[in-house]
């Protein structure tokens, strides 16, 4: 059983029911502390809960974000019972604390939530099956879609310009001038290439894109899909659900999922962005999204891909430069190996920029 400072304290005030049996350290997301915990009741029956410290050095209004989850999780449970679904296993269900707040702030300042554990469903961090990221596309089209009448005023932005890219870019470049942990000199093919495509930064911002409320972050390990019917089945990591671009959706989708290496691979000769999973991702979102979609954003889905694919290398460069104060690493140079996974993907993107226009023609 892992230590972690302030856990014990945290599990004490949220009201789980039985006797905690087992707690470990959990997923593989690289911003929070998630942790699986097992309960049992006196018959012997067991329940999961997952256990979050929220990263406050990133979320630095923890209050406000955990009121965008209420409030969004509450307005889902809603649309998903209109719609005959079941909102125990389709959407996050947060756990009070002792005092009916949805978070607990430990002795330390440090601020914990919990959830309802998603039974029978897993989280991948590849595809394993095409179908399984068919399903994710479905399942995030149709998660915005459910969304499309959220108040989107009532929103707190728990990031700034989280999808700004050109903003993203500065960062690097002042990142890069600075320098503070000496690894700029090593890195110059990255930084070159991270300079010529400055230009990316901006496309976006000019093209008339409707504002909606999106997720944000929908890597395939942000998604559940039921092991007995290989449905989507949950959209979860739903800590900057905000005004953004269904584009960057969409784009920020294909970069982790139609890659055909993981994030960190350090043999880029793997990395590919493969046609046929973006094919089944770009029918499964345009089909979940169900005719919402405008001319203009079925247009720039390609260049969502390839800006949120940049935009993500760059981000794991400056962090690079900045000493891995952002993403968690397992090791050492973690970071700058997702920089060039997401470069060499980049790249990859431009050779076979007419396909996948093509593809999105196909079936817009
Ligand atoms: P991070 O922001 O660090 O990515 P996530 O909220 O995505 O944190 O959670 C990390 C991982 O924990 C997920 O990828 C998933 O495997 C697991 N997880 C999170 N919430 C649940 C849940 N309610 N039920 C089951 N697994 C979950
Ligand atoms: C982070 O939280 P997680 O691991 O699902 C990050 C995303 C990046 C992603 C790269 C809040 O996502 O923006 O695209 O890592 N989330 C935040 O894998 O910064
Ligand atoms: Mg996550």
């Amino acid at each position: 059983m892992e230590k972690c400072k302030g856990k014990d304290e945290a599990i004490e005030n949220f009201r789980f029911t039985g006797k905690l049996v087992s707690h470990c350290i959990y997923g593989s997301g690289h911003i929070n502390d998630t942790f699986l915990l097992t309960f049992e009741d006196g018959q012997g029956r067991q329940s999961k809960k997952i256990l979050q410290r929220m990263n406050k050095d990133i979320f630095a209004r923890p209050v406000e974000l955990m009121d965008n989850i209420v409030n969004v999780t509450t307005y889902l449970r809603e649309r998903i019972l209109e719609n005959g679904g079941d909102p125990d296993r389709e959407t996050l269900n947060v756990i009070p604390a002792l005092d009916g707040k949805p978070y607990y702030v430990d002795s330390e300042g440090e601020y914990w939530r919990a959830y309802q554990f998603i039974v029978g469903a897993s989280c991948y961090d590849q595809v394993e099956k095409p179908e399984d990221f068919y399903q994710s596309a479905v399942s995030f089209g149709n998660f915005q879609k459910l969304l499309a009448d959220f108040p989107a005023d009532t929103l707190h932005e728990t990031i700034p310009g989280f999808h700004d890219t050109a903003a993203r870019f500065a960062a690097l470049k002042r990142a890069v001038e600075k320098d503070i942990c000496g690894r700029a000199a090593s890195v110059k093919e990255e930084i070159a290439f991270a300079y010529a495509h400055e230009g990316l930064g901006d496309i976006l911002g000019v093209q008339e894109l409707p504002l909606r409320v999106t997720h944000n972050d929908t890597k395939l390990n942000n998604i559940m899909i039921d092991d007995a019917t290989g449905k989507g089945i949950c959209v979860i990591d739903l800590d900057t659900v905000m005004p953004g671009l269904a584009v960057n959706d969409f784009g920020d989708s294909i970069r982790f999922g139609a890659s055909t290496a993981v994030e960190d691979e350090t043999d880029l000769s793997k990395v590919h962005c493969d046609m046929d999973l973006f094919e089944i991702y770009t029918k499964g979102f345009i089909e979940g999204c169900k005719g919402s979609l405008t001319a203009k954003e079925l247009e720039m889905l390609p260049m969502g891909a390839k800006v949120m694919t940049f935009e993500c290398g760059i981000r794991f460069l400056a962090d690079y430069l900045e000493g891995d104060h952002y993403f968690k690493i397992h090791r050492e140079g973690q970071n700058l190996d997702r920089c060039r996974t997401q470069f060499r993907l980049v790249e990859d993107m431009e050779k076979k920029w007419d396909i996948m226009r093509e593809i999105v023609r196909k079936y817009s």
